[in-house]
Parts: C-alpha cells; structure tokens; sequence
C-alpha cells in the first residue's frame, strides 16, 4: 500500500489494491491470469519480452507496429526496468477490465 516509499496512500496504488482484489474476484484465482500470462511468457523465464508480446499479438490477427510494441511495453512496464512482469502484466489487465466495466473510483 505504501509502494511510493511516503506516508500518503496515493490514489493509483489506492486503485491498483482495489483492481487487484476485483481480478481476483472476476477470474476465481490465479490460474486464469497466469494461463493468460504463459501464452505470452513462451519460455516461461517468468516474464515478458517485446519479441514474445510481439508474436502473440501476431498470433491473435493483432499484429502491432513497432511504435504500438514500444508503447504496449511502455505501459505494461510499470517499474520502468524494461521487463514486463506477472504483477505488472495483472495490474494493466486490471484497468482494462475496469475501463471494460467502466468502473468509477469515486
Ligand atoms: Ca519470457
Ligand atoms: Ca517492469
């Protein structure tokens, strides 16, 4: 809850707890999520490349250009260290499903 090393509850950490009880509330578990995550995570070192977001999005009739990549990338990488983790991978499916459900945070 204090992710940002102050004292305040910032109000996207605020959201993201909250989306990260309703995902869990929508898929059941974990499982869902995580079989998701493996059909991008092809060698299953526990995250997610550019190449490997790259020729999924392929194989779902998406494929993105390279301005798109960087930018999907971009957003998944919430840390900044270039690596797209599960958590990470979770708490941008988390705003989608909201933005999805049009959920308001008020
Ligand atoms: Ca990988
Ligand atoms: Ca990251």
């Amino acid at each position: 809850m204090y992710a940002n090393g102050n004292r305040s509850i910032d109000f996207k950490e605020l959201l993201n707890a909250i989306l990260l009880d309703y995902i869990n509330e929508v898929f059941n578990n974990d499982d869902q999520l995580m079989k998701m995550f493996c059909m991008f995570n092809k060698d299953g070192d526990g995250f997610i490349t550019p190449v490997e977001l790259a020729s999924q999005m392929v194989k779902m009739g998406h494929p993105l250009t390279s301005r798109e990549l960087i930018d999907l990338v971009h957003d998944i990488d919430t840390n900044g260290d270039g690596i797209n983790r599960f958590h990470e991978f979770t708490a941008v499916l988390g705003m989608a499903i909201s933005e999805f459900f049009e959920i308001k945070a008020s």
